[in-house]
């Protein structure tokens, strides 16, 4: 992989992730998902959110199949768990991060956007699991992330069926929550990015590392960590700050959008 195959730009507290290998529709060999992981784990302290995006026409072709060569059973399951490791890392990292998708969302790029905590797609997007058509499976937290999103049953005939989703029927199932105008991704995730990166630290810890736990718990361990999660992130400094803000008439009220 050449250093070039994974850009970062600094935009004020914001990090713009960029996969660079457009003549390959940004397909992720095994260096490219080790340097996403060594990206997420060394960000600059002063990033406060991240957007991720593709260079070119597409977002990302998935898992490089030039290099997917005969693996025998271990080999195969070491090299799943390494990308589950890198896109743990994109989940559970330092900060949120919203996915810019366009074009091909397909394989491996799903579950990596799948790994991200805002999706924004644009007109031209569209998602794939061609695993299914290759004789493989996903391999990168696709089958514990993507039930999530769409369910299961959308899956299992995603992968079944070689069933592809346009940008449209994509949102409507759950795999984007934005969808915009052709070439807009960028600019909304940026704006996404930036109003997340305003977010008392404490609530985006608590959405990212809280929230999807709470809801893989049954309701009564649930309740009991999001009671925890909701005290200590009150008794934080900013999160009094902010309240008084509110009722002393300085911070906006919410508006209807
Ligand atoms: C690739 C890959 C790739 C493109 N690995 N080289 N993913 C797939 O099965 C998707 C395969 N790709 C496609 O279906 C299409 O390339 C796209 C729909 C994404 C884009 O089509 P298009 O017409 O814009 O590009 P293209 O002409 O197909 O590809 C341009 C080049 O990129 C070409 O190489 P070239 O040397 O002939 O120019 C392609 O071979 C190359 N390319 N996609 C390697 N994926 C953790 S497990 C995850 C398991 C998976 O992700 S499996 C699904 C893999």
């Amino acid at each position: 992989m050449s250093k070039k195959d994974l850009q970062l730009e600094i935009d004020g507290d914001v990090a713009v992730i960029r996969l660079h290998r457009p003549a390959k529709r940004n397909a992720l060999n095994d260096e490219l998902v080790q340097a996403i992981r060594h990206l997420f784990e060394t960000l600059p302290e002063k990033v406060r959110a991240a957007v991720l995006d593709g260079s070119g026409d597409h977002f990302c072709a998935g898992l490089d199949l030039s290099e997917l060569k005969e693996r025998d059973a271990g080999a195969g399951l070491l090299h799943s768990r390494m990308w589950h490791a890198a896109l743990e890392e994109v989940q559970y990292g330092p900060v949120p991060v919203i996915a810019a998708l366009h074009g091909a969302v397909v394989g491996g790029g799903l579950e990596l956007a799948a790994a991200c905590h805002i999706r924004v797609a644009d007109e031209t997007t569209f998602y794939a699991l061609p695993e299914g058509a290759r004789g493989i499976f996903v391999g990168g937290g696709g089958a514990v992330r993507i039930p999530r999103l769409i369910g299961a049953a959308r899956m299992a005939d995603m992968m079944l069926t070689g069933r592809v989703y346009n940008a449209v029927d994509g949102e409507r199932a759950g795999f984007a929550q934005y969808l915009v105008p052709k070439g807009e991704a960028f600019t909304k995730a940026l704006a996404l990015a930036k109003r997340v990166a305003e977010n008392a630290p404490l609530t985006n810890f608590a959405l990212m590392h809280a929230l999807p736990r709470i809801a893989e718990q049954p309701a009564d361990q649930g309740f009991l960590t999001e009671a925890l999660m909701a005290a200590i992130a009150q008794s934080a400094p900013e999160a009094k700050r902010r309240v008084r803000d509110f009722l002393e008439g300085r911070a906006a009220k919410v508006n209807k959008g």
